[in-house]
Parts: C-alpha cells; sequence; structure tokens
C-alpha cells in the first residue's frame, strides 16, 4: 500500500514538472508596456466632454476673448453625462477643463477667466468637481483635458506661463482624486487675446513646455495617470494621425523613443520602435467637438459608431468618443440614444463566445506542456495563453465546433504583456469539406476583431504567419453578431455598374431586376452589375444568422448616363457629379457669382420630366444648393425654365431632390444655383440625374 502510495506521489510531481516547472514562459520581446500603460489598454472606451464658452458662441475654438459672463448652464447634470457613458459602456470620461480659449470649468485660483466669474451658480459651481463626483457615482474613471495652448493668459509664449500651467495642472491633479489620464491637446500657438494683446505668438512646442519637468509633476501627484501627448516629448499614448475614428490596420504599440512622429508612425506605430507608445483614436459623436445645434441631425449611426469600435478597439487602439455638451449643459437626445443603442448593440455582438465552447489543436505547443496548448487560447481567462516554442514563428491552432456552426466575427489577443509579436496572420474555415481563407490580416497585439459576411463551418483555423518571436495567444474569440439590417443603397456609375451595399459587414444581398420582389430565393449580388438604360433595381439585405430580411430598397436607373458631358468644364473632377458615388462631390467656386450655372449635354435629346439633385454629403460639405432654377434646350441656346423654387429642409437633412415638371424634349439640362445655406457663391453637387418619360 505504502509503495503503491509513494508511486502516486511520484508519478504526479513528475508530470506536473513535466507539464508546467520544466517548461519554461517565453521571456519578453522588445517594449513593454509600463503598469499604468496595460491598465489603460484594458478600459479599452471612454468617452471625451467637450464644454467651454465655444458652446455659447458655436464655435470650434475660442479666440480667448469671449466674455465669461456667457457660461450658464442652467439645467447642466453631470450624472446625465456620466449615466449615458455608463450605459454606452464606456469606462471613463476625460474632461476638457480648459480649452484653447483659456475658461476654466473650475475655479482656478491663477485666473479670472472661469467659472468663477460666470452667472452659473453664482460663481460658485465647479464643473470638475460635478464630473469628478458623478464618475464616482456611476463607476466610471476620470480623465482630464488640459490645452497647453491658452489664447486668453497674457503670458501665454512666455517662460511665466509654464508656472501657470503647472500650477494649474496641480489643481487638478490634487483636488479631484485619481485621474487616470491626462490629455495634452497638440494644437499650440498662434493668434489670440493674450490678455488684451490681440497678437500672434508662436512657440517651439519641442523645449517651450519643458515637458520633462511637466511629466515628473504628474507622475509625483497621479502615479497611476497616463499622459496624452502628441508628438514632441513621448507621453505614454499616442494620437493616431486622425479624429475621424480609425486607427491602421496594421498597427504596433511601438514607435522610437525620440526623433519625429510622421503620420504614418502616428496611424500604423513603428514595428521595431523602442518605446511602447499605444495608439489612441480619438473622434466625436457628431462632426465637431463642440455642440452645434445645426449637427443635430448629423449624429453617428449605431453603425457608424460600430466601424469606429471596431476600426479603433478592433484594431490594438482605445477609442475615445466624444458628447458635446448644448448649452443647458445636457448632452442632446440624439446623441444620448445613439450612444446607448451602441452600447446594446457591442454587448449583443460579443454575448455568446462560440470559442469557449470547442476545442482547440494547436501545431506546436510550447514544450508540449499543457500549461501553454491551445485550450488556453479559449478558456476565457487572459492570464492563460497558447504558447510555441521558442524557434518557432510560424504556427496554426485550429478550433473545431464539432458541428457546422454560423459566425460572422473573429477575436483574436496577444499577451501583450511579453510584447508585441505578431506581424501577420491568416484566419481559415472548414466548410462543406474544404478549407477556405476568410481573411488574411497583420499586426494584433491587444486585441485584433475581424468582420466578415456569416459563413457556416465546423473548424476555423488560425495561422501566425510571420512573428518577431514565438507567438503568445491568450484569447481567441468567436462570435456570430447580429448584423444591422437597413435597406441597402443601390448605386449606378456612369459606365452603368449597379452596385449594392450597407455599411454593415456581414449581410448578403438578394436583388431582382424585374420588378419583381427580392428575396433568398433571387439572384446573390455577388459583383457590379452591368445595366444600361431605364431599369428597376430592387434588393435587400439579408442575414443568415437569424433569417431575418432588411426592408426592401427601390432604384428607379433612368436612361445611361454613358454619354453625358459637363459643358463648358475643364476639371476633370466635375465628373463625381455623375459617378453614382454619393460620397464624391464636385463645387463650382472659383471666381464665380450667384447664380451659378451647371450644363450638362445629355448626349441625345430625350422627354425630361424631372431631376434629381444629392447635395455635398460629406462631413464639411459647402455649396447645398437651396434655391434654383431648372431649364431645358434642344440646342445649348435656346432655354427653357421648366422647374424653379427651394429644396426646403435641406440645410437640416441634405437627402436626395427630386423636381418634376410636365415633360419637355431636351438634349441639353441646366441647374441654376440661386442661393445655398451659407450664403456664399459656392454650387456643389455630390449626383445629378433626370426623370425621362
Ligand atoms: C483638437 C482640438 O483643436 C479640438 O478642438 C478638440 O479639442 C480635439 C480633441 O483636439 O486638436
Amino acid at each position: 500500500m505504502i509503495k503503491k502510495l509513494l508511486w502516486v506521489i511520484l508519478f504526479s510531481v513528475f508530470s506536473v514538472g513535466s507539464n508546467h516547472a520544466q517548461v519554461k514562459a517565453p521571456t519578453p520581446c522588445g517594449p513593454l508596456p509600463t503598469e499604468n500603460q496595460y491598465n489603460w489598454q484594458e478600459m479599452e472606451s471612454y468617452a471625451f466632454i467637450h464644454f467651454s464658452l465655444n458652446t455659447y458662441t458655436d464655435q470650434s475654438w475660442g479666440f480667448g476673448n469671449e466674455d465669461v459672463k456667457l457660461f450658464n448652464p442652467k439645467e447642466s447634470d453631470c450624472r446625465q453625462w456620466a449615466r449615458i457613458c455608463k450605459e454606452a459602456g464606456l469606462k471613463g470620461i476625460i474632461i476638457t477643463a480648459k480649452h484653447h480659449c483659456g475658461f476654466c470649468l473650475w475655479p482656478s485660483k491663477y485666473t479670472e477667466y472661469s467659472v468663477k466669474n460666470s452667472p452659473w451658480k453664482n460663481g460658485k459651481g465647479d464643473m470638475i468637481r460635478e464630473m469628478a463626483d458623478a464618475c464616482k457615482e456611476f463607476g466610471l474613471k476620470l480623465g482630464i483635458y488640459l490645452s497647453p495652448w491658452d489664447r486668453n493668459n497674457p503670458s501665454y509664449g512666455k517662460p511665466e506661463y509654464i508656472t501657470y500651467f503647472r500650477n494649474q495642472l496641480t489643481e487638478l491633479l490634487t483636488n479631484y482624486g485619481p485621474i487616470f489620464e491626462v490629455w495634452f491637446d497638440g494644437a499650440n500657438g498662434g493668434n489670440g487675446y493674450y490678455g488684451g494683446a490681440n497678437e500672434t505668438r508662436m512657440i517651439d512646442r519641442t523645449t517651450y513646455y519643458d515637458w520633462k519637468n511637466t511629466y515628473k509633476l504628474i507622475h509625483t501627484l497621479q502615479p497611476n495617470c497616463v499622459i496624452w501627448n502628441d508628438g514632441g516629448d513621448r507621453g505614454d499614448l499616442r494620437w493616431v494621425g486622425t479624429e475621424e475614428g480609425f486607427v491602421g490596420e496594421t498597427n504596433w504599440s511601438l514607435l522610437n523613443a525620440t526623433g519625429d512622429v510622421p503620420w504614418n508612425m502616428l496611424h500604423y506605430g513603428v514595428e521595431n520602435g523602442n518605446a511602447w507608445v499605444p495608439a489612441e483614436v480619438n473622434t466625436s459623436i457628431r462632426p465637431e467637438w463642440f455642440y452645434h445645434p445645426n449637427e443635430d441631425n448629423k449624429v453617428k449611426s449605431v453603425s457608424q459608431l460600430m466601424d469606429l469600435y471596431f476600426n479603433s478597439i478592433g484594431r490594438n487602439g482605445s477609442m475615445l468618443l466624444n458628447f458635446p455638451i448644448m448649452p443647458n449643459g445636457l448632452i442632446h437626445a440624439n446623441d444620448e440614444k445613439a450612444a446607448i443603442e451602441f452600447g446594446k448593440a457591442i454587448k449583443e455582438s460579443f454575448a455568446v463566445d462560440l470559442a469557449r465552447k470547442s476545442t482547440a489543436v494547436a501545431s506546436n505547443v510550447r514544450g508540449h506542456s499543457k500549461a501553454f496548448d491551445a485550450s488556453k487560447a479559449i478558456d476565457g481567462n487572459k492570464n492563460t495563453y497558447w504558447a510555441t516554442d521558442d524557434s518557432i514563428t510560424k504556427a496554426s491552432l485550429t478550433i473545431d465546433f464539432g458541428k457546422p456552426t454560423l459566425f460572422n466575427r473573429f477575436l483574436v489577443q496577444e499577451n501583450i504583456r511579453l510584447g508585441q509579436r505578431v506581424k501577420a496572420f491568416t484566419v481559415e474555415v472548414l466548410t462543406n469539406g474544404a478549407w477556405k481563407e476568410l481573411a488574411k490580416a497583420t499586426t494584433i497585439g491587444y486585441k485584433r476583431i475581424l468582420r466578415f459576411p456569416s459563413v457556416k463551418a465546423t473548424k476555423l483555423r488560425i495561422t501566425i504567419t510571420d512573428a518577431k518571436s514565438c507567438p503568445i495567444i491568450s484569447t481567441i474569440g468567436i462570435y456570430n453578431a447580429p448584423v444591422f439590417l437597413h435597406a441597402p443603397s443601390i448605386t449606378r456609375n456612369q459606365s452603368g455598374d449597379v452596385r449594392i451595399l450597407t455599411d454593415e459587414v456581414g449581410p448578403i444581398f438578394y436583388y431582382t431586376i424585374d420588378g419583381s420582389e427580392p428575396t433568398p430565393h433571387s439572384n446573390e449580388y455577388e459583383a457590379p452589375i452591368q445595366t444600361q438604360g431605364k431599369v428597376v433595381v430592387k434588393a435587400i439585405a439579408y442575414d443568415p444568422a437569424s433569417g431575418r430580411s432588411s426592408p426592401v430598397s427601390i432604384e428607379n436607373f433612368d436612361i445611361s448616363r454613358k454619354n453625358w458631358k459637363i459643358v463648358g468644364i475643364s476639371d476633370d473632377r466635375s465628373n463625381s457629379i455623375l459617378d453614382g458615388n454619393t460620397s464624391t462631390a464636385w463645387h463650382q467656386r472659383e471666381g464665380k457669382k450667384m447664380p451659378i450655372e451647371l450644363v450638362i449635354d445629355l448626349g441625345s435629346e430625350y422627354n425630361v420630366c424631372g431631376f434629381k439633385y444629392l447635395p455635398d454629403q460629406n462631413r464639411w460639405s459647402s455649396g447645398i444648393i437651396t434655391n434654383y432654377q431648372f431649364f431645358v434646350s434642344t440646342n445649348n441656346e435656346d432655354w427653357k425654365l421648366v422647374s424653379e423654387g427651394e429644396f426646403s429642409n435641406i440645410k437640416n437633412n441634405p437627402l436626395l431632390q427630386i423636381k418634376q415638371f410636365p415633360s419637355e424634349k431636351a438634349r441639353y439640362i441646366k441647374i441654376a444655383a440661386l442661393k445655398n445655406t451659407s450664403g456664399d457663391d459656392v454650387a456643389g453637387y455630390a449626383e445629378v440625374d433626370v426623370i425621362t418619360r
């Protein structure tokens, strides 16, 4: 009996030893995140709040001379902001304590240009205090945006200003509890009020602020805080070179510790950089950072916000989503609705991890040890991982679902505590007995998520095709996210190619061109459909996972635009008016005064009975025509006015405008723009088309 027991003890010591103790974890590869950077990365998403005097002047940047008396948010409620952020799934809030105009949302001892001289709460209010309290109540972390550039302060540009700046930073980092991030805006120097000097003050942003000593101050006052700084002295986090809400698909969390940081380094990181500086993707829920009433219906849709999610967090970045505050001190209902639906959509997308219910095997397991085998990538524990032997930089892991399983999202994480390693990988699926490549991608980092149309497969294989050192994969997640079933858009370019798409990755499109209703038994859209002349295209987006279809989209294409010519314009870009692409636009601006005319030769004579005008759809759209006249001619000389009037509500809702009139023979059409939304001499067009009989 004793002998038997001894054998059992010996055997278990041996097997534990071979699986764990004897196989060492991989050693770190390259620069590593600090504890603060790691904790920040795990937050994944947090909010920006933009609120200042700009809110009351409808400006993006204040000059520094705006009256403090304007600041009076009668219904201000930081608890509303915190509640919305919490419901949207965000983990913290960074508030603009001071924007470029110099106005302070807290009663700073060092300036009169603050809430203490505003009518808000009779000068007794402190918005940073209220924000800090609300964050605490809702379990959110607090961050501070403090603009280094101060267009109000008389000493800006002089050495004294640095003391002022640090004094303010000290107030903010001392009096409001733990701060998770400080944000130093990159816009620095230029014209301003500067205490009445009204001049331009330029600074050398690499030396003026003496960041090294400011960083020391931050580290002393808030040892757990990360620093965002743009270029210049490296902070802990980097900008991604755009405020549009995406980082490069290839995204290394590395930069060089010194030297310039050009756009491509901001956007993609530096593969062999010697400093860990991960990417933060900052963007606003509306086009602008501050509140502007004319953007109330330009709030990002849930699918645009999902794109943001996948293009930031899904590409090894964090997501910093801005909410502008209205003059009354609240977040607008449209922004609230979008944010909360967005939070719900994320939750639903990642609710069930299909990988957790599967089994996994790998082509190589570090020292054949159970501690590093494939199951560690699908165990839902981010601290365990699959790793290969040191010499292996190409390896695959296969997940077996046991039965045909439908999915459309693939998530993968490296254990970045040991460095970012993977340079490239592929994802394949086994469907009907054959392997098929689903995606080819580059870096992974903290988190990478790939989207693809729903696929039914029994197995999935990820192959790391290149890595700096042995791959260390802590998590693999596979999801069948609900897809948004918006009616798809149907466009036709000048050559007659019809395209069907939505802003969602996942649905399959079915269409008809014979007038019948599209169903999942109609033609599947795989590539542009060539058509000429009049045709009705109907299409649906279909989600095979749920068996649901979108509403039907119908597009009545009229005569072919193949032989159309814009008359008297030499600018080739003017063809974007006819390219069927609603996001390209062309503007007539130079040297023209309203009315501005656009003449198009239709190539042959037709019975024209209407026209369509789509204004510029872009973020900074201009030349949106409000009042027009429409003429037809058979010879480009004798014109007949057939329609005139206004495009009502086009400012708030720049949709396709359709005007109809009794049919007239025409080879030439002329649109005269009489007035636009901004009262200047620009006429812009995304698309122009006609209706014929
Ligand atoms: C920019 C600023 O100039 C904007 O006003 C805004 O604060 C944004 C977050 O950063 O650089």
